[in-house]
């Protein structure tokens, strides 16, 4: 079969912003499009996104989950252990991180994380009207997380500006990543530190990294690499996730009520919200060797584009109503935490911090209801929304 190609650009912003039109194009056009603009293959489809990252020997992450391919261009930064290996390096990796994200460890923090979404919950309620993002979807993770991974107070405020470089650089050189890039130096500086042991609280996730160190799982020099994947994944990823969902819930007021009459469905909410507006859009691959994607012919050591926020709405595998949120939805199967070997190891505890702030609110808005429209944030990697303002009726006799 010849190639399909189309001239679209994903990282344009206003696609960036408004994805799902040219997700359509994508998935209709083929099982796999070849994009001009970027020399990169795309795949859209959730059989074939799904297919690609659960074959890891074909669609490496080795030369990296962006568009630069390690092969040719200087990474940004010193490549990640874990997103950007392969096997069998990333598998004992992938192993000391486990261990330390394990569901056990994250059962720990149950307590503590309650506390902090009821008290913030408490608060915002309170007030009577606040910003889904700046006020809640940005703070709660940005407090618990940190505590939990061992960080010193000072200098939190680099963490969200070192995840928005960190994912606008899976994308191209244009004006997203110039700009995150320029003032990026004192960041990095400021993150590469607190990997270090002697600044990491006993007790917490970074110090568990350096105690495998110490029992010879991992050595001394990857244990700082693997403090700098928690402080990379572990914010943006979950703050965006937590603000799509309040979002998408604010603006579907019956679905609202659902988790109100429910406040256990929290988690299901959580994995459809997932589903419905993915927080990380996309993840490159690179072909290992001449593969067929459906009849196409792919040549060794070509960059291949998967959009798991479109093979989330792929109405082939989801119905016709795919572009619908729905909390009752069977939403398993989505993609949105990856698929294979590199599924997303922070899941327990994204899942946590989502779960709870949910259940908080559940228990104390009736109505959650936006004032304006929401304001979109751009990245290359990340779809989500800088501000979402909203009123919240409480209920009466919490
Ligand atoms: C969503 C991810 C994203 C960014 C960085 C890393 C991982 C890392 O390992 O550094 S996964």
């Amino acid at each position: 079969m010849s190639r399909i190609t189309l001239d679209v650009d994903p990282f344009d912003e206003t696609n960036l912003a408004a994805p799902y039109p040219m997700h359509c194009r994508l998935r209709d056009a083929g099982p796999v499009v070849f994009l001009p603009r970027y020399g990169v293959w795309a795949m859209a489809r959730h059989q074939e996104v799904y297919a690609s990252l659960t074959d890891h020997e074909s669609f490496c992450s080795g030369r990296g989950a962006g568009l630069s391919d390690f092969h040719k261009e200087k990474p940004w930064r010193p490549p990640s252990l874990l997103l950007e290996a392969d096997p069998p390096d990333h598998t004992v990796m992938r192993g000391a991180m486990g261990k330390v994200l394990s569901a056990s460890t994250v059962r720990g923090f149950r307590q503590t994380f309650k506390a902090e979404a009821d008290a913030l919950a408490d608060e915002l309620v309170a007030r009577g009207h606040f910003d889904v993002v700046t006020d809640l979807a940005e703070r709660y993770p940005l407090k618990v997380f940190p505590d939990a991974v061992g960080l010193l107070p000072d200098g939190r405020e680099n963490l969200l500006p070192y995840g928005a470089l960190a994912f606008n650089a899976f994308g191209p050189h244009n004006r997203l990543l110039e700009q995150a890039l320029a003032s990026a130096a004192p960041v990095q500086d400021w993150i590469w530190n607190a990997c270090q042991r002697d600044v990491l609280t006993p007790g917490g996730l970074g110090a568990s990294l350096w105690q495998a160190a110490d029992r010879g799982e991992i050595t001394t020099e990857q244990a700082p690499m693997l403090v700098r994947s928690l402080l990379s994944a572990g914010v943006d990823t979950t703050v965006y996730a937590i603000g799509n969902t309040l979002q998408a819930l604010s603006a579907n007021p019956g679905q609202w009520a659902k988790l109100r009459e429910k406040p256990s469905l929290a988690r299901f909410a959580f994995d459809e919200s997932l589903r419905y507006e993915s927080p990380v859009q996309t993840f490159f691959r690179t072909t290992t060797r001449p593969i067929d994607v459906a009849g196409v012919h792919l040549p060794e050591g070509e960059k291949v584009l998967l959009f798991l926020g479109a093979a989330n709405r792929d109405p082939r595998k989801w119905g016709e109503d795919a572009d619908r949120m729905d909390i009752a939805r069977p939403a398993s199967g989505h993609v949105a935490f990856g698929m294979g070997i590199h599924q997303c190891v922070g899941q327990p505890i994204a899942r946590l911090e989502a779960e709870l702030v949910l259940t908080a609110l559940a228990e104390r808005v009736e109505r959650l209801e936006p004032t304006a429209d929401p304001a979109s944030k751009p990245n290359n990697t990340l779809k989500g929304w800088s501000s979402v303002p909203v009123r919240v009726h409480p209920v009466r006799f919490h």
